[in-house]
């Protein structure tokens, strides 16, 4: 294509961003645009996938018959989310097999937030209801998004979410009405999950390397520092609503903004986090490589099925 031509369809592209349209996957759209909706929707699979184990860790101890059952539930939708979300990725070219040996590898991101340990019961309620309220605020921002099937799969997954923070919101509750030591269990588990809750939106805004442009092309709708604070502004009082405490001194209204201030979490971790060096990095990937074993007769019986080769069965049967 011309340089002139290629001016011309990137004009037409931002133009029908700009009126609200959504990109759809035979449509013309830079290469930029795709190689970052790839990695960004990647990462997101990754973590749908890699973020069932801290919580699936805790199906076989879950308190009672109702909570074990919700909480199958709810790791089986987070399988499904990353199906979802790998084959949107698919659409924009990416093999579901390229994106799996990169997981596999230890060379894909995922979100930081699965890489630190569950050691309490208190840990699943946590997670359900802060980094599922996390991932929820980020995800109905991406529901705005100009991709079309990402887009969509954002909306039917916080539907899902919408469920799964009930499930964790019920779970801290009873902690947090029950005897003293379940109330220090839940305290402790939102002491440990605060800060790396807060990082899920990214790093700040002046260092977010992408941020600029996904929001020039709608696939980011809001900053990472926006999402964190409608996060926090939305949290904080439910924490102080259940007689828990925002392990923060910084934390409080700002009469001038409407918003909370907050302490920024230390942005060196999470540079560690994501990039392997984390308290169960190791451990996670492990995991996903024996699960991605187990599963090897499952691929070659389907790939036996219809002829095809084990390469492109699929991966996460
Ligand atoms: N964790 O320029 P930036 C769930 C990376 S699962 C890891 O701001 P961007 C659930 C970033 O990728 C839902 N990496 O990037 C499941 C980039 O690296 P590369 C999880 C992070 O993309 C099971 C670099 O740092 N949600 O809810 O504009 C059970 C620079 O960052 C993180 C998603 O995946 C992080 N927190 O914005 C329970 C949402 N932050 O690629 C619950 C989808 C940054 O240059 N993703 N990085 O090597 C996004 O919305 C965006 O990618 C982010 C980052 C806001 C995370």
């Amino acid at each position: 294509m011309s340089e002139q031509d290629e001016k011309e369809h990137l004009a037409e592209f931002e133009a029908r961003i700009a009126r609200g349209e959504k990109v759809e996957p035979g449509d013309w759209m830079p290469e930029e645009y795709r190689h970052n909706l790839i990695r960004m929707i990647g990462q997101h699979a990754h973590s749908e996938i890699v973020g069932q184990l801290p919580e699936g860790k805790w199906i076989p101890f879950a308190p009672g018959f109702r909570r074990k059952l919700t909480l199958i539930a709810k790791v089986q939708d987070e399988a499904g989310h990353g199906q979802l979300l790998y084959r949107a990725a698919e659409t924009l070219g990416a093999t579901r097999q390229e994106m799996i040996e990169e997981l596999l590898a230890g060379k894909a991101k995922y979100s930081n937030v699965f890489n630190y340990p569950t050691p309490t019961w208190a840990d699943v309620g946590v997670i359900g209801w802060l980094v599922d309220t996390a991932a929820v605020v980020n995800q109905s921002m991406l529901a705005q998004g100009s991709y079309g099937p990402y887009a969509r799969a954002m909306r039917r997954i916080c539907y899902e979410e919408a469920f799964h923070i009930k499930q964790g919101y019920d779970a801290v509750v009873a902690l947090a009405k029950g005897t003293p030591e379940q109330r220090a269990m839940a305290q402790d588990a939102v002491n440990r999950w605060w800060y790396p809750t807060l990082m899920m939106s990214g790093p700040p805004d002046k260092i977010s390397e992408h941020t600029e442009r996904a929001m020039r092309w709608r696939i980011k709708t809001k900053t990472n520092d926006q999402v964190r604070q409608e996060f926090v502004d939305l949290i904080v009082p439910q924490i102080r609503a259940l007689g828990l405490d925002v392990p923060d001194a910084e934390c409080a209204p700002d009469k001038a903004t409407g918003h909370y201030q907050f302490t920024r979490p230390d942005w060196n971790e999470l540079k560690r986090v994501v990039n392997g060096d984390g308290p169960c990095n190791a451990e996670r990937i492990a995991a996903r490589r024996k699960a991605h074993d187990d599963g090897r007769w499952v691929r070659e019986a389907l790939a036996a099925k219809s002829g095809q080769s084990t390469k492109t069965a699929p991966l996460l049967a």
